[in-house]
């Protein structure tokens, strides 16, 4: 469950209930200046011997200067992101011998509630509860099915640096400070419960609080930090902003509760509806691991497909509002102090994954987050510019936490790839590509050209073409072989670096004309942009990754970053670039469908991008395959815990939402201007609907089919600009008035 700032997972013990408790703030930490401020005087150097192709000693120069002071993301002052706590409720029952039948343990998409049925000696239990944004709290109702059934002791705690006690006559506060790492004096939180009952008593005693013999119990559950940063409360006093919104909810019954809550997060979730027939009726009832395993032994069902789609929306709504925090590489939804990867933001790939499915699924709004975070990156990340590059403008690297840290990460190899920023504008320009938004491109304008400041810096010409190219740039987390069989990862205009910084320019360049300013710059922009190196074609067929054609020193690499300009690019496409598309075929056959999560979620989405829907729905069913384990490994893994949750491993959200991302490609897409309707249905995907998905220019499409044929297609358009719909090779234009809606069937004749 989660209200995008309160996040809870509940084990569904019947003796013993574990709760566990998020809220997006409880960082430790703080904010630090970890840039090298004479870094950039290496600069010219690193260059010159990149220049000279001598990659090998211009990266020891990058390991010694292009990190980070201090530990980086391992140090005290990056922080972590950290479970709040666990919720405990040991129920007392008289006979703990006896069986437990029908139990039941769900979590309905619908209406984001959580339910725990059970009976146990002719007595019906339940647990409820769900995450309400209205009234800032997490309510949990326990009945029975007979009177004075339900006692429980309930305890608050976390693995360190809390202290509980009891609050009044029906409550607990558990309060706590985190390190900073420096003086130890680090965000500050509260977490507090407090107990409605109906029948039996509450009491506290210590830091416990009791429950005998009651009819039904209302569990209020509320959290704070005093966090003051880019986003979230600004509080200065938690404690007392729980006890404020205890109160607030305790006013209410829980039947009001419960109804705020549903309609808040329908208003989201209702947008789109998505279903595929399932390839068995009777096993889509059954539990999800049952329907994981199943799928996983007969090729695949596309039903579990659609609850994983949908499942990704759920988690989105869940986890990302405006005014809050992004979703971190777990969403909220950690239950450790050293959360994998400190579950920050990760900037060359992970966070942006997580943001895929947001326009197109029609949750555009739920971007705020991302983009308050971006906005936030451009003061620090001017000082970085010009501590390593002497660049004007800003940049961020490859770890992002909420304290503003911009500088290179503690290693250089993976750490100083600069493209984080470009990446990051990407989702600026989409959101204006799909709403058509102008006040926000205003708003985001001075942030874009910011970014195109820095890279225009960054350029230097190489010898061979006289192409400009950014340097010193690596491939995220990837290395080639010299010729004189050394291994390295830094060079000058690897591929993905100029993909970004291709499609970045653009998006200023265009911006710059909407919004009818900076003509000087842009026109900067579009020389550069000319010259910039363009996707190269290697002797073997494939995309190229780097300028040159090295040697790959790991032909299977989690990574895909040449492929950029696919997707979530745009200058990659069947009907455009043919030549490059069959490249990048090539390029990914070569690189093999194996890889962690993430890796896999992004496969399906390229895949998607080159209309294979058989190899994407592959893709697909690897993501939804069962998962090996939680131990932490870079490459192979992938899967589904039974929960849902994607596996990277350890658990890490963005292939929740890159699998949905990918999804949604398959259906419908608009990079090109026009409307693609079903440009890569799997032959699996017999009978399907999908309704409320949304394409570049204001428009809203609904599609359905049967057979593995299109039926029919509603285009809704909010803007009235021209456009034109595709299938199966057929194309006709569009033109809707403003708030228009036309019907189209299989032959795309309108009707
Ligand atoms: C990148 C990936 C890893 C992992 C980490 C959080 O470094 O290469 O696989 O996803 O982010």
């Amino acid at each position: 469950m989660g209200n995008g700032r309160l996040g809870a997972m509940m084990f569904g013990g019947v003796d013993n209930e574990r709760i566990v408790l998020n809220e997006s703030s409880v960082w430790s930490g703080s904010r630090q200046d970890a840039d090298r401020p004479d870094a950039y005087k290496v600069l010219p150097e690193i260059r010159r011997l990149l220049l000279a192709g001598k990659n090998a000693d211009a990266e020891a120069l990058v390991n010694a200067n292009f990190t980070c002071q201090g530990g980086g993301s391992g140090g005290g002052q990056y922080g972590c992101y950290q479970v709040l706590g666990n919720l405990h409720l040991n129920f007392l029952s008289a006979d703990t011998n006896a069986a437990v039948t029908n139990y039941r343990r769900e979590l309905d998409l619908n209406d984001a509630v959580t339910m725990l049925n059970y009976e146990r000696d002719g007595v019906k239990f339940s647990r409820e509860m769900f995450a309400s944004k209205p009234d800032e709290v997490m309510v949990l109702r326990l009945t029975a099915s007979k009177s004075q059934q339900i006692s429980f002791v309930a305890k608050l705690d976390r693995p360190e640096r809390f202290e509980t006690v009891g609050d009044g006559e029906n409550g607990l506060l558990m309060t706590g400070q985190l390190d900073n790492g420096t003086d130890g004096k680090g965000v500050k939180y509260a977490a507090r419960i407090h107990a409605i009952n109906k029948g039996g008593s509450v009491s506290v005693s210590g830091n416990v609080l009791s429950v005998s013999n009651a009819d039904e119990v209302i569990l209020f559950i509320a959290a704070a930090t005093d966090y003051r940063g880019f986003a979230g409360r600004q509080l200065t006093d938690p404690a007392a902003a729980t006890l404020d919104d205890l109160n607030a909810a305790a006013k209410k019954s829980f039947k009001s509760l419960r109804k705020a809550h549903v309609a808040d997060y329908q208003k989201y979730f209702q947008r789109v509806a998505f279903h595929l027939d399932p390839a068995d009726a009777k096993v889509a009832n059954e539990p999800t691991l049952k329907r994981i395993e199943w799928a996983k032994a007969n090729g695949g069902d596309p039903n579990l497909a659609a609850s994983y789609f949908n499942f990704g929306r759920y988690l989105l709504i869940s986890s990302s509002r405006p005014g809050g925090f992004p979703a971190n590489l777990q969403g909220i939804w950690a239950e450790e102090i050293h959360t994998p990867w400190t579950g920050d933001w990760h900037l060359d790939v992970n966070v942006e994954m997580n943001y895929w499915p947001a326009e197109v699924c029609n949750l555009s709004d739920l971007t705020e987050p991302l983009f308050a975070l971006i906005a936030s990156l451009q003061e620090p990340g001017a000082k970085t510019a010009k501590d390593y590059y002497n660049a004007r403008g800003w940049v961020a690297h490859v770890i992002e936490n909420p304290w503003g840290f911009t500088s290179p990460a503690e290693s250089a190899n993976w750490g100083s790839f600069n493209g984080g920023s470009a990446w990051l504008c990407q989702h600026l320009w989409d959101h204006y590509l799909f709403t058509r938004d102008t006040n926000f491109l205003a708003w985001a304008y001075p942030i874009l050209k910011g970014s195109a400041q820095f890279y225009s810096d960054l350029l230097i010409e190489e010898p061979s073409h006289h192409w400009l190219v950014i340097a010193p740039a690596n491939s995220p987390e990837n290395h080639f072989e010299m010729a004189d069989g050394k291994q390295a990862a830094i060079g000058m205009g690897p591929t993905m670096s100029q993909q970004l910084t291709r499609y970045l320019f653009t998006a200023c360049i265009e911006s710059s004309k909407i919004l009818g300013t900076d003509e000087n710059f842009r026109n900067e922009l579009i020389a550069k942009r000319a010259r910039l190196a363009p996707t190269q074609i290697g002797s073997d067929g494939r995309i190229m990754e780097w300028l040159q054609e090295y040697k790959e020193a790991e032909v299977h690499h989690r990574h895909v970053s040449h492929l950029w300009g696919l997707y979530p690019g745009d200058e990659i496409s069947l009907e455009s670039t043919p030549d490059f598309a069959a490249a990048a075929r090539k390029s990914l056959l070569v690189r093999g469908d194996d890889g962690v999560g993430w890796s896999l979620a992004y496969k399906a989405a390229l895949w998607a991008r080159l209309d294979d829907g058989n190899r994407a729905w592959s893709l697909v069913q690897k993501a939804l395959a069962p998962a090996n384990g939680m131990e932490m490994r870079y490459d192979g893994g992938g899967g589904v815990y039974p929960n849902l949750f994607d596996a990277c491993p350890p658990f890490q959200i963005d292939a929740n939402f890159g699998v949905p991302a990918a999804i949604a490609e398959m259906l419908l897409q608009s990079q090109d201007g026009k409307i693609h309707l079903l440009p890569a249905l799997p032959d699996d995907w017999k009978n399907g609907k999908v309704t409320g998905l949304r394409a570049r220019g204001g428009f809203q499409v609904d599609i359905s089919w049967q057979n593995g044929k299109l039926i029919s297609a509603t285009v809704h358009s909010d803007l009235g600009e021209p456009c034109s719909a595709n299938y199966d090779g057929k194309i006709i234009s569009l033109q809707i008035k403003k708030g228009g809606t036309m019907r189209l069937d299989g032959n795309l004749d309108s009707n």
